[in-house]
C-alpha cells in the first residue's frame, strides 16, 4: 500500500462505466459506485499513501501502479499540491513547446493541424478561447470541451454533445488524462487544461495558457481573420508581460485562498490577493485597460479571474473581503470586456458555477450549487465616458 503516492478513489470509474463493479488498485480491492451522488452520500473510498515510499517500490509494482493509473480513478488534482504549512503550491506546466510561423519549425503554424482541449469552467483555458476569437482563428484551430464536473478521473468528455461539452473524437477518449498518456506514456504530472494538441504528431505542444495565447496572437498571422488585432505589440511586449505576471497574484491568489488547508496559509493568501486587487483598481482608475488604451493579453489574463470572482470565488474560495462590484474601476472594466463578443461568447456560467461548487468535495462535500448571487453583466459601464478612445 505504501507503494502509492496517490489518493485512490474509484467513484468516477463507476460513473464512467455506468455499472457497479469492483476493481483492484494495486493491492487494495475497492468497490466502485455507479453514481457521483451515491458516493457523496456514502463517502469517498480513499487510500492515502505515505510520501517517499515510491523510491523503494519494485519495478513490477510500478508497472502495476501505472496500469492502474491509466484505467481507474487515481486522480491527484492540482488542489492536492499543498505544502506542509497547508499552502497551495501550483506546479509548473510540463509541456512548453512552441508553434512558430516559421515553416521549418518543429511545430509550424498550419490551418487545421492544431486543436485546443479546454474547460469552460477553467480561467486558464478561457484565456485561450478569448484569444482565439479575438484573432479570428475559429476556422484554423478547433476546440473540444470537457464536462464541467471534474471527479476522480479528472476532466472527462461526454459521449454526446451535452451542455456545451463535446466528445473527444480523435481517439474516442473519455478523459483528458488519456491524451496526456497518448502524448507521453511516462507522464507523471497533473492533467490540466488547456491542452494545445498537434493532430499530426499526436503530441501536446503546450499546456501553459500564458504561452498558448502568445502563440495564437503572434504565430498564426497568415491564417487569422483578424490579423490586424495585436494583443502583444512587440515594442510593448516586455512591459505587458511584466504587468500580467504581476497580476498573477490575483489569478493564482483565488486558488491559494480556496485550496489553503491552514488558517495561516489562507490569511496570507487573502492579504496578498486583495493587495493586488487594490493595485489593479489603481491601474484601472488611470487607464482604460491594464496597459494604457489598448486591449492586450494582460487584460485577457486578468479578466478570466475577474468574471468568476463574485459568482464563485467570493463564496466557494472565501475571497470575501470585497467583491469586484465593490471596486468601481475593476467592476466597470470587467463589464466592458464582458460586453465584447469574444469575451461574452466564450463565457459559460453554467460550467463555471457547476464545476467549482460540484467538483471540490473537500470544500463543498455535498456539491450543492448556490442559487445566487444575482449578477447582471449587461448593465451599462462607464469606461467610455471615463476614458474616451479617440
Ligand atoms: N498553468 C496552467 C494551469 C492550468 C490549470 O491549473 N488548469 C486546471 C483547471 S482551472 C486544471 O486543469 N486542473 C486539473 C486538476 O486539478 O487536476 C495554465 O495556465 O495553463
Amino acid at each position: 500500500m505504501a507503494a502509492f503516492g496517490v489518493r485512490v478513489s474509484v467513484v468516477e470509474w463507476g460513473r464512467l462505466q455506468d455499472a457497479s463493479r469492483v476493481t483492484k488498485i494495486g493491492s487494495v480491492w475497492v468497490a466502485a459506485r455507479t453514481s457521483q451522488r451515491a458516493s457523496l452520500s456514502t463517502g469517498r473510498i480513499s487510500v492515502k499513501a505515505q510520501a517517499g515510499a515510491e523510491a523503494g517500490v519494485e519495478a513490477g509494482q510500478v508497472k502495476q501502479q501505472k496500469a492502474d493509473k491509466m484505467v481507474a480513478g487515481t486522480h491527484l488534482a492540482a488542489m492536492d499540491d499543498v505544502s506542509q504549512k497547508g499552502e497551495f503550491k501550483r506546479k509548473d506546466a510540463a509541456f512548453r513547446d512552441w508553434i512558430s510561423a516559421d515553416p521549418s519549425a518543429k511545430y509550424p503554424a498550419e490551418a487545421g493541424r492544431y486543436r485546443l482541449y479546454v474547460s469552460y469552467a477553467c480561467p486558464w483555458a478561457h484565456r485561450t478561447l478569448i484569444t482565439r476569437k479575438l484573432k479570428g482563428l475559429e476556422d484554423v484551430i478547433d476546440v473540444r470541451v470537457v464536462n464541467h464536473y471534474m471527479g476522480d478521473m479528472g476532466w472527462t468528455f461526454p459521449d454526446q454533445e451535452n451542455d456545451g461539452a463535446t466528445p473527444e473524437d480523435l481517439f474516442g477518449f473519455k478523459s483528458i488524462r488519456e491524451l496526456y498518456f497518448k502524448a507521453c506514456p511516462e507522464y507523471g504530472g497533473r492533467f490540466t487544461v488547456p491542452v494545445l494538441w498537434d493532430k499530426k504528431t499526436n503530441s501536446i505542444v503546450s499546456n501553459e495558457s500564458k504561452e498558448i495565447i502568445v502563440m495564437l496572437n503572434r504565430e498564426f498571422q497568415e491564417f487569422a481573420a483578424n490579423s490586424k488585432v495585436d494583443l502583444l505589440p512587440a515594442e510593448h511586449a516586455q512591459k505587458i508581460e511584466a504587468l500580467a505576471e504581476h497580476l498573477y497574484t490575483i489569478n493564482n491568489g483565488v486558488y491559494r485562498c480556496g485550496f489553503a488547508r491552514s488558517q495561516e496559509a489562507y490569511d496570507e493568501a487573502l492579504r496578498e490577493l486583495f493587495a493586488c486587487l487594490d493595485e489593479a483598481e489603481e491601474i484601472l482608475s488611470k487607464s482604460r485597460y491594464i496597459y494604457g488604451n489598448m486591449l492586450t493579453l494582460a487584460d485577457v489574463r486578468l479578466w478570466t479571474t475577474l468574471i468568476r470572482f463574485d459568482m464563485v470565488y467570493v463564496g466557494h474560495f472565501k475571497t470575501n473581503l470585497r467583491r469586484i462590484q465593490d471596486y468601481p474601476n475593476l467592476y466597470n472594466y470587467m463589464l466592458e470586456l464582458y460586453q465584447m463578443d469574444a469575451f461574452r461568447s466564450t463565457t459559460n456560467f453554467t460550467h463555471i458555477k457547476h464545476h467549482y461548487y460540484g467538483s471540490h468535495p473537500s470544500i463543498n462535500p455535498f456539491g450543492v450549487i448556490p442559487g445566487g448571487p444575482l449578477l447582471d453583466f449587461d448593465v451599462p459601464h462607464d469606461r467610455n465616458e471615463k476614458f474616451p478612445i479617440a
